[in-house]
């Protein structure tokens, strides 16, 4: 006979549950609330987490048991077991994962500790919670414009004059041609500064603008429910279209109209220090054309094309036949200049952006080209192609991920084997993620190391997208959470958002504005191993790959901004929010 059970014992030894997880203790209850983040014990996604999310935090504690409070009354909703201890030898430090699937109510939680007053930063649960921080990853790319003033109407408190108009540009030695001998002046305004630095680079902007056009035409509902509060607003462009098109209009200045070559870079001869950009007033060159620079244009013309020619704009039709005409005579030009490797002349120290290896590059124009103009390449195209991680000097990746995603009939034979090639390499993407105790499918930590796991995150949903699986979502979930702060240095590494995040960044206008926060919605590159010298005198960084970051002005190699990390940031970013608004 079952045993009836004894309502006095089931009221003790729930008083005794209670008791010991705080949960009726009015004191424990009142000081989590207001503990200091134990940034360094549990780290969450400092932004939030959808409802629908597969919500994970990583625990670095031998404590086994944890329980999610509401932050503002310090009430628990949830309680859990931590899974396995794991090492990881890329940050020498052990984490369990603690898993809160179940909680779906938005509101503002902490993860504490059983029992205990050691609880996470504050963290949202929502819909939108992606909503905000994509818009400012967004307008980071406005508040990087040269050539223009940032008003405080738009930039608030990162109001600044403009600077750089380059009206007025030197065509250097190294780019000298019959008709623009050394010297000629130019004019080439607009675009976007590259990063910390006021250069603009053809090869960097490429990949980013690849990366933006990839994003509007994949989302172009979300992409028009976005508003930026830029000057365009309110104009029959979407936002995050109108912020493109300031690039793209500089972009397409960088074509000798005499030859269809295209120059590498828009420069200073060398860096200059921490000065807001009116007070820059240094020369500026455009340097040597380069097959790389060339071969880049052609592809992202092309590309750009297809996405403008059928809409209802037609400033944006009239951009897509000048896209188009442009790339044609950057092909011409690559053709008859099929290797002109970018060497850096003497007298120039800027971003080199070199790249001896042209194979991906050629890929990448072949493929935009090949689409845009109808022609199926020939048997053997993909012939010894692998998909990578986007980079770039790593194009080819893009061009596969334009063939898989083409419409025409005809492609479908050449459509189905890129799509093959990219989720393969999605599979072995989650499949690394899931061996990996921080949930990423990094194993290096390069210049950047934040957009490689940011580009990574783009080829999963890309391949989420191709194949309508969702089995790659818990990684790029993780993916986003290492971002967000779910990473061994503790840091949201988005300048703005979280309860830690980067205030020294590597950007001379934050740094020279007199503002203490920095500009925001900028991702930094985070940790990496290949520049240790960067802050004179030193700077100490762990000797741990992962960790290997310092949130200093100095450290050009960890604490940067940087054009083509901020792009995929935005996609995947974007893409959450977008697909999080219907789940
Ligand atoms: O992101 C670039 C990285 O891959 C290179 O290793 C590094 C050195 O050449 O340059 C990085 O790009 C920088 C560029 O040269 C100048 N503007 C700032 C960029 C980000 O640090």
């Amino acid at each position: 006979m079952k045993k009836k059970s004894n309502p006095g014992l089931f009221m003790l030894a729930a008083f005794a549950l209670l008791a010991s997880s705080g949960c009726g203790n009015a004191e424990l209850k009142k000081t989590r609330v207001e503990a200091p983040a134990a940034n360094d014990i549990i780290l969450v996604n400092q932004v939030g987490y959808q409802p629908g999310a597969d919500k994970v935090a990583l625990v670095r504690s031998d404590a086994e048991r944890f329980e999610i409070i509401d932050a503002t009354d310090g009430r628990v909703v949830f309680r859990g077991t931590a899974g396995e201890p794991r090492y990881w030898d890329l940050s020498g430090d052990t984490v369990r994962a603690a898993g809160f699937p179940g909680l779906k109510k938005p509101g503002t939680y902490r993860l504490c500790l059983e029992g205990s007053e050691t609880c996470s930063a504050p963290f949202r649960i929502g819909r939108d919670v992606y909503t905000e921080i994509t818009k400012a990853a967004i307008k980071s790319f406005y508040f990087n414009r040269s050539g223009f003033e940032i008003t405080g109407e738009y930039g608030s408190e990162w109001a600044r004059p403009a600077g750089h108009p380059d009206t007025a540009v030197f065509v250097h030695s190294s780019a000298a041609s019959g008709s623009r001998p050394a010297g000629t002046v130019i004019s080439s305004p607009g675009g976007w500064y590259d990063a910390g630095d006021y250069n603009k680079y053809i090869v960097n902007s490429s990949i980013t603008n690849y990366t933006l056009l990839l994003f509007y035409q994949l989302f172009p509902e979300y992409c028009r429910s976005l508003h930026l509060s830029i000057p365009e607003s309110g104009n029959e462009i979407p936002d995050v279209v109108d912020e493109l098109l300031w690039n793209l209009g500089w972009y397409l200045t960088m074509q000798d109209p005499e030859d269809g070559g295209v120059y590498h870079k828009l420069t200073n001869l060398q860096f200059f220090g921490f000065e807001m950009p009116h007070e820059a007033t240094q020369p500026r060159y455009v340097v040597m054309k380069s097959t790389a620079a060339t071969l880049d244009f052609a592809a992202l013309t092309a590309m750009a094309y297809r996405v403008f020619a059928g809409d209802p704009s037609e400033e944006l039709r009239a951009l897509a036949d000048r896209c188009l005409e442009a790339s044609g005579r950057a092909m011409q030009w690559a053709e008859a200049n099929p290797d002109v490797i970018y060497r850096q002349p003497a007298d120039v120290s800027t971003g080199a952006y070199g790249d001896g290896d042209l194979s991906d590059e050629l890929f990448w124009a072949l493929a935009e080209t090949a689409i845009t103009d109808g022609y199926v390449p020939e048997e053997g195209f993909l012939d010894g192609i692998k998909a990578g991680t986007p980079t770039w000097n790593q194009t080819g990746t893009l061009g596969l991920i334009s063939l898989a995603l083409s419409g025409p009939d005809s492609f479908s034979g050449i459509r189905k084997a890129a799509a093959g090639l990219l989720t393969a390499y999605a599979d072995e993407l989650a499949e690394k993620s899931a061996r990996c105790p921080y949930g990423i499918s990094l194993d290096r930590f390069a210049w950047g190391s934040t957009s490689d796991v940011a580009n990574q995150a783009l080829i999963k949903i890309i391949a989420m997208l191709l194949t309508g699986d969702d089995r790659y979502m818990p990684s790029v979930q993780a993916d986003v959470n290492w971002l967000l702060g779910t990473n061994p240095t503790g840091y949201c590494f988005v300048t703005g958002f979280g309860s830690l995040s980067p205030m020294h960044i590597h950007h001379r206008p934050s740094g020279a504005d007199g503002v203490a926060e920095p500009v925001p919605g900028f991702l930094v590159g985070g940790p990496n191993t290949s520049v240790m010298n960067d802050c004179q005198p030193a700077v100490p960084r762990s000797p741990f790959p992962a960790k290997s970051y310092t949130d200093s002005e100095c450290s050009y190699s960890t604490n940067e901004i940087c054009i083509n990390w901020n792009a995929p940031l935005v996609f995947i970013l974007g893409a959450m929010d977008s697909m999080g608004q219907v789940i």
